[in-house]
């Protein structure tokens, strides 16, 4: 694999990669690997498996000046880091609202031409599982960790349209080798598919800001993925080849009517209260 172009000519060829401790972030590391002349990994402690060819830089999110410290000379940017599912907002706020606002400020200061930011379904999750949406819909956030990512994708296009960064937002599905349960047939990402999608946030010529799904070829998807087709984005996991799996993992969930009605399942139904037949899109 070579390394892209970054936009003006320039070549993305070193990359940040940070919640690199994470399930996504450890299996991203490795995917990534060779994909580009620098690949630094950050999280906010070192992970035990972390091997001599590996460059690891621990830094908080919370702390601009240590997220400075791991922007500089960077090209380009993958943003994992943070609270990846629901928090109390004492977790979310440090982690995802300051920390994004860091993440995205160290680059601007430090020149860096690209940031891919891993957004999340829970930005929609209070869409009605029978309604297509695409990523002109109103954002319908179902947790705090939802607004949260809400929050990351405007700093994304206020960097974007202010400074030039160019800035491609996934809103991951769920990623793994299969999907686990009914609600995630429709949301599935195979760990290929975020990769090809994260390889044209850090290559792709035209992208000036973008925000996409990280989903499949899911036959019941619930997302028009129009954007990422657009951008070349052709993924090859289809989830309806794990089915069996899935109606498994289906079977031992508790029954959770509210979860069913909403694309954010069990982010939607927590601390849901009164009537859902008035809520939500
Ligand atoms: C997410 O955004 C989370 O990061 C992940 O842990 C899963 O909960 C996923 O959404 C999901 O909706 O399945």
């Amino acid at each position: 694999m070579t390394a892209g172009t970054g936009g003006s000519g320039a070549k993305v060829e070193r990359v940040l990669l940070t919640g690199a401790a994470g399930g996504v972030g450890s299996r991203l590391r490795r995917m990534l690997k060779g994909a580009y002349r620098e690949l630094r990994l950050s999280d906010i402690a070192t992970p035990k498996d972390i091997g001599k060819d590996e460059t690891f830089v621990a830094a908080d999110l919370a702390d601009l000046a240590a997220v400075e410290k791991i922007a500089k000379g960077i090209d380009g940017i993958v943003h994992l880091g943070g609270v990846s599912v629901e928090k109390p907002w004492e977790m979310i706020h440090p982690a995802n609202i300051v920390g994004c606002y860091n993440l995205f400020e160290a680059a601007r200061r430090h020149g860096v031409k690209r940031v891919v930011f891993a957004s999340s379904n829970h930005v929609m999750g209070f869409y009605r599982r029978r309604r297509r949406v695409g990523t002109e819909a109103l954002v319908r956030p179902d947790s705090r960790y939802g607004v949260s990512k809400a929050f990351g994708e405007a700093l994304g296009a206020l960097y974007a349209d202010k400074y030039g960064l160019r800035v491609l937002c996934i809103r991951i599905g769920n990623f793994g080798d299969k999907p686990l349960d009914m609600r995630r047939m429709s949301i599935w990402i195979s760990p290929d598919d975020l990769v090809q999608l994260i390889r044209i946030g850090l290559e792709h010529p035209e992208l000036r800001y973008e925000v996409v799904y990280g989903a499949s070829d899911n036959a019941r998807g619930w997302w028009d993925n129009g954007a990422a087709f657009r951008l070349g984005y052709r993924p090859t996991g289809r989830a309806e080849d794990h089915l069996k799996d899935a109606l498994a993992g289906q079977a031992k969930l508790p029954s959770d009517p509210i979860a069913d009605m909403f694309e954010g399942g069990p982010f939607s139904s927590d601390e849901f209260m009164g009537d859902p037949e008035t809520r939500g899109s």
